[in-house]
């Protein structure tokens, strides 16, 4: 019997199509229904708000983040690090939605990769023109646990350098309800994302975001 998160139904009108695109890259087409998440988005953000984060440099994050579940990804001027509570508040950030838990199994399922419970969800959200710099996610504790993001509303080119030596990007396109896995070899790999476009189609989409969920500690 489907349920609402069979990939079956993730999406109204395709089915979840996977790229393998090697070294553990893969990149998973249409697997998140993007109202739910976009729900859930709304309410993990009353609790716990966007923010733009001090970097150790002194500067702001120019893309706002938030985040939910056991343990939360924070920069400030002393360095980033993962937390059990929101630092705006005190209070421990809020429930990661099952939504996003399932999304995630169903795409460790599809991949073939083992199922693990994530412990932190980082929301990243983007406005028409920002971007993230290249950089690798090293923050965690253990560090060979898959990374699965989930991409929502506008596009974004997301690329990925193979090694650390200047060389040509795998650039992917991220559209609204796609999931990509970096494992294996790949979850080391730096990476960023291109400044967001506008969509002439869809002239009143503004907004990106993305969500990470990694297991941390
Ligand atoms: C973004 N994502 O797509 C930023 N990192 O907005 C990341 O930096 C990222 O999507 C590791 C694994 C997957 C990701
Ligand atoms: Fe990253």
């Amino acid at each position: 019997m489907a349920d609402l998160f069979t990939p079956e139904i993730t999406s109204t009108n395709a089915q979840p199509a996977i790229i393998d695109l090697g070294n553990g890259i893969f990149h998973i087409k249409r697997l998140a229904p993007s109202q739910l998440c976009l729900q859930q988005i709304s309410e993990v953000t009353e609790l716990a708000p966007f923010r733009q984060m001090m970097t150790p440099m002194g500067h702001t994050t120019q893309v706002s983040m938030s985040n939910c579940g056991p343990y939360g990804w924070v920069s400030d001027l002393s360095g980033y690090r993962y937390r059990a509570t929101d630092p705006l508040t005190q209070k421990p950030w809020p429930n990661l939605p099952v939504e996003f838990l399932q999304i995630h199994k169903n795409a460790c399922e599809l991949t073939q990769l083992p199922t693990f419970t994530p412990d932190a969800c980082l929301i990243n959200r983007y406005h028409i023109g920002l971007t993230m710099g290249r950089h690798q996610d090293k923050d965690e504790k253990h560090k060979n646990w898959p990374i699965v993001s989930i991409s929502l509303g506008l596009s974004a080119v997301f690329q990925i350098y193979p090694t650390q030596v200047n060389c040509t990007p795998i650039n992917v396109l991220l559209e609204d309800g796609d999931v990509l896995i970096l494992s294996g070899p790949a979850r080391h790999y730096p990476h960023g994302v291109k400044p967001i476009k506008a969509d002439l189609l869809q002239p009143k989409l503004l907004t990106r975001y993305n969500i990470t969920l990694r297991r941390s500690q």
